[in-house]
């Protein structure tokens, strides 16, 4: 897939591996009506590629996403607001969704709307610059787009009302220490370790990692019992493609999986 370029959003692909990065430096890559629409375009056409393997999300500049565009809703009417909500809302759970995994290169400000976005990512990777934080009540909002519900999954119940109540905007290594993000790196290293990570993820069986993060998502709606019955589905499903087969008979060869 040859990169492009929505002007406030850029795709590249390379191998599999696609970057998405959301490119409004000006407001710190603040989430408008139009970048949802582009966000959109791209996951469409991301959904084509048959060769997808993970995307990673990313902002351009010192931000990552310094949240929801505040002038864009400081005008809204309560029905205008709700539909914000509703599209913020469906396209971070598309994300959540999406067939191939999704990280979240947390490169700066990860706030309000940007911290939501990298909540419906698979996992995050934080540079050691970038800041976390839920800051709507300073504004009188509370978070729109499930983040009151992903946050306390992820976290806990304790730690996301702590974040939520109080606004407080945290470095990288305490949002590492609460389970928020999963690595911290340098600054300048980035980009580099994340795709380093991307690949790792791309050279395994695609099946079986999809199917992974399907289950591991899928069982986290239901109760324990019923998740179980889930995995036991789909691992015996995985055994109808033939990366399957090839896996372990490359381990029994000594050989790299031809996949
Ligand atoms: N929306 C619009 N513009 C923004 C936003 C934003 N969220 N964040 C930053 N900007 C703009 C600034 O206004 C500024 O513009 P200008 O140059 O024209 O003055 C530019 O980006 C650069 O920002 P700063 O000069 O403020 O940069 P600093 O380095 O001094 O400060 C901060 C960085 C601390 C990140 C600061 O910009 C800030 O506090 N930003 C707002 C953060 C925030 O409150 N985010 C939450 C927004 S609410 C939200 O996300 C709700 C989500 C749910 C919505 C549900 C649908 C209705």
């Amino acid at each position: 897939m040859e990169p492009v370029d929505y002007k406030i959003l850029k795709v590249n692909y390379n191998e599999g591996i696609a970057q998405i990065t959301i490119f409004r430096p000006e407001v710190l890559n603040a989430l408008n009506s139009d970048v949802f629409a582009v966000l959109n375009d791209a996951l469409n056409d991301l959904s084509k590629q048959r060769d997808l393997k993970v995307i990673v999300i990313t902002g351009e500049g010192k931000g990552f996403v310094a949240g929801a565009d505040i002038s864009e809703m400081a005008e809204m009417t309560e029905h205008q607001a709700y539909c914000f909500a509703k599209m913020g809302k469906t396209t971070f759970e598309r994300l959540e969704k999406f067939a191939v995994p999704v990280i979240a290169a947390v490169n700066g400000y990860a706030l309000g709307g940007g911290l939501e976005l990298a909540l419906a990512c698979d996992f995050r990777i934080a540079a050691k610059s970038a800041k976390f934080g839920q800051p709507e009540v300073t504004l009188g909002l509370i978070p729109g787009y499930a983040g009151t519900q992903r946050l306390s999954r992820l976290i806990g119940i304790g730690s996301a009302l702590y974040l939520i109540l109080t606004a407080d905007m945290i470095t990288a290594e305490d949002a590492f220490k609460m389970g928020l993000v999963q690595k911290v790196v340098e600054d300048a290293q980035l980009m580099e370790e994340v795709m380093k990570m991307a690949k790792k993820i791309a050279a395994n069986g695609s099946p079986a990692v999809n199917k992974a993060k399907e289950i591991i998502r899928k069982g986290m709606e239901k109760d324990f019992k019923s998740a179980c019955k889930l995995e036991s589905e789909a691992f015996g499903k995985l055994f109808d493609y033939p990366s399957t087969k090839e896996g372990m008979k490359a381990f029994l060869e000594k050989r790299k999986p031809n996949w």
